[in-house]
């Protein structure tokens, strides 16, 4: 397995430069982390800036507590500097999933929605246009979906629904998302990890976050996120 410290300097070096990607006219890397509300999408950017930058575990994107998981704690769609070239994207969760909410869902995605601002779900279909119009579509950025799933939860009625979300985002994108299985030993991640595959998955992580109450940094578990 490679060394830490090289995967660290992989990441942090890590150069559009040299690569086709400029080529292509790309001057970013959106890493779009999505998934449903309370899954632990802020609790994993916390933890990949924390492997990657170190010092003192903060949680600057703000984790929910567990009783207000699933009101969705983060609504404004905020974006952290990973690196020069990488940037983190932690989008809100969505909860129900009704016809309104999943245009937000694939506008966040698509980068339609304004960075850094409060995301609404707006019922009125003239407002939504208006917003996804007048927010300038950032070409620039290469668009790359994370899917954050809790093992958890056991994958039930919304199996069709994360099916669609996971094949649209890669439509919308032109990625394969990859699967962020968090609280990895708070379930059954084998049968996930089956189901996900399933589903046409090829890259799947199952992950224990570093969170506010357990952050005691081991080089094992900071290689796990900086493999991705
Ligand atoms: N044990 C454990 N707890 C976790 C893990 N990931 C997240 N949590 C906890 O689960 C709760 C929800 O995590 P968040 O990171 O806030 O989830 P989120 O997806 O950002 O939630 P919304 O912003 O509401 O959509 C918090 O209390 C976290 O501390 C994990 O891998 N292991
Ligand atoms: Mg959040």
């Amino acid at each position: 397995m490679e060394k830490l410290q090289n995967l660290t300097e992989r990441v942090l070096s890590y150069n559009l430069g040299s690569s086709e990607i400029e080529n292509l006219g790309y001057n970013r890397i959106l890493l779009q982390v999505c998934g449903q509300a309370g899954h632990g999408k802020s609790s994993f950017i916390n933890s990949v800036r924390y492997a990657v930058h170190g010092g003192r575990f903060e949680a600057t994107a703000s984790e929910a507590s567990a009783a207000e998981s699933y009101g969705g704690k983060t609504l404004i769609r905020t974006s952290y500097r990973l690196t020069e070239v990488i940037t983190l994207v932690d989008n809100r969760g969505f909860g129900k999933a009704d016809s309104y909410e999943k245009e937000e869902i694939y506008t966040q995605l698509g980068n339609l929605q304004p960075l850094d601002e409060e995301v609404i779900w707006e019922s009125c279909f003239d407002k939504r246009m208006k917003a996804i119009t007048t927010a300038k579509l950032n070409s620039k950025d290469l668009l790359l979906p994370i899917f954050i799933y809790s093992a958890q939860c056991a994958i039930d009625e919304s199996t069709e629904e994360i099916k669609e979300f996971l094949k649209n985002a890669q439509k919308l994108t032109g990625f394969l998302p990859i699967i962020i299985l968090t609280k990895r030993y708070h379930g059954d991640v084998t049968t996930l990890e089956q189901h996900f595959r399933g589903l046409g998955m090829e890259q799947i992580f199952p992950v224990e976050n570093y969170t506010s109450e357990d952050h005691i940094k081991t080089p094992k578990k900071d290689k796990i996120f900086l493999s991705p």
